[in-house]
């Protein structure tokens, strides 16, 4: 029987922008499904009772759920293709730190970056410069984080730069000048069609956050 395979999304989502391009990595056919978040669907709240939250993976009928998860089981399922996490273990857990860096770092760094202003929005930018400065360290001079070829960190990291642009524009300031090799390193990035097609635009998160500021009455 074939694999069935279901991935509820939301289409800003970083996180779910991390599975569909793992899932592109592999090869898995399928079906996407987007959650309306202010009207959560039976299916979510059956899959995800937990936190509720997107993205889950579907496969089979049993759920798995948080994307750092989800892109270790997706690693796992489908180990005949395309290995995301690297073989050595000192690097296995070098990419895990790191991914669990960006997740309590950058999230609520960005948002903070386009729901306040003056001096706290000044600090958060300053704190989002030192982080993708240490995260600019930790690539050196390799292509990717995965050496010479997309790994797991690129796919936990790389959703990010859909926001860099809100970001930027909400705080007045250029992530390139700050940290040109990230930002060439996000560009090879783009060069791999699983990622590109797996990312939305910018402009359209951009668009998104200047609708969420007017409903949250900022500004
Ligand atoms: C975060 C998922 C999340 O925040 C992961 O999968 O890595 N740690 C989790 N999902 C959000 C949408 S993306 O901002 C979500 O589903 N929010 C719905 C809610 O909070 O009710």
């Amino acid at each position: 029987m074939a694999d069935e395979v279901i991935l509820l999304d939301f289409w800003p989502s970083l996180f779910g922008m991390r599975c569909r391009i793992a899932l592109a990595e592999k090869g898995v056919k399928y079906e996407y499904k987007e959650e309306d978040l202010r009207n959560k669907s039976d299916l979510l709240l059956r899959m995800n009772p937990i936190h509720k939250k997107i993205p889950v993976l579907v496969h089979n009928g049993k759920p798995v759920c948080e994307s750092l998860i989800i892109l270790h089981y997706i690693d796992e399922a489908w180990s005949d293709k395309c290995p995301l996490l690297p073989s050595d273990p000192y690097q296995r857990a070098q990419a895990r730190f790191w991914a669990d860096y960006i997740d309590k770092k950058f999230y609520d760094l960005g948002k903070k970056l386009w729901t306040t202003k003056g001096e706290e929005q000044e600090a958060a930018k300053k704190e989002l410069i030192d982080s993708l400065k240490l995260l600019e360290g930790e690539l050196g001079d390799k292509p990717f984080y995965g050496g010479e070829k997309l790994g797991f960190l690129d796919i936990a990291f790389v959703p990010f730069y859909t926001w860099f642009y809100a970001y930027e524009t909400c705080g007045n300031f250029s992530i390139e000048a700050e940290c040109p090799k990230l930002i060439a390193w996000t560009k090879r990035c783009l060069e791999i069609e699983n990622v590109s097609k797996s990312l939305i635009e910018p402009q359209k998160v951009y668009d998104l956050v200047l609708r969420l500021k007017k409903s949250l009455g900022i500004e």
